[in-house]
């Protein structure tokens, strides 16, 4: 179901793989693998894959101007720092974009946040929150989305959801 960071297979449109996930560096994967592995628990097909705006401008190019010919339905994309994979994509695709601030170690991941979410309009980018709850919400949001049009997925996230709420203790422990 999901393709791992590295595997560079282009199968040209593949309603099987609609999701992209795509990072600005390898460091990035310790985060940007909370989305694939939210996408996998909903059984959604994506593929993982390093794309950087600054070391690898070229990948970038040909990636987001292919992305919907090669049958993405939705670009999650999460960086760090000067976090401009995010923005860059959104230019480049008509697809909807999701983006996921990278934590940073000099600045905690304001910088990626205030780089993501700082777009001009006309060119939107859904910014999510820093490092780990964002990587998952981008891929709940891209899981809802698709689900607009896939009745399937629709029943496998209401049941995500009904787990997470039963999973709440009404009560604190002290363990
Ligand atoms: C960004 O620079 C990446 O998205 C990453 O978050 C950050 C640092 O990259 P590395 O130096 O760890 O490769 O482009």
């Amino acid at each position: 179901m999901a393709r791992s960071t590295g595997d560079r297979s282009r199968k040209g449109a593949d309603a099987a793989v609609p999701v992209a996930i795509i990072m600005g560096s390898q460091s990035d994967w310790a985060t940007m693998r909370h989305a694939s592995d939210t996408l996998a628990a909903l059984g959604v097909g994506h593929e993982s894959r390093i794309v950087s705006a600054h070391r690898t401008p070229e990948r970038l190019y040909d990636f987001a101007r292919g992305a919907r010919d090669a049958g993405f339905k939705v670009i999650i994309a999460g960086a760090g720092g000067a976090a401009h994979l995010p923005g860059m994509a959104a230019a480049l695709t008509p697809l909807p974009v999701f983006g996921v601030p990278v934590e940073s170690k000099a600045l905690s991941g304001k910088d990626s946040l205030l780089s993501i979410v700082q777009m001009p309009g006309g060119v939107p980018v859904g910014t999510l929150a820093i490092g780990k709850a964002g990587a998952i919400n981008a891929a709940l949001l891209a899981a809802s989305v698709l689900a607009l049009n896939d009745a399937g997925l629709a029943a496998r996230l209401d049941a995500w959801r009904a787990s997470q709420t039963a999973s709440v203790a009404e009560f604190p422990t002290d363990d």
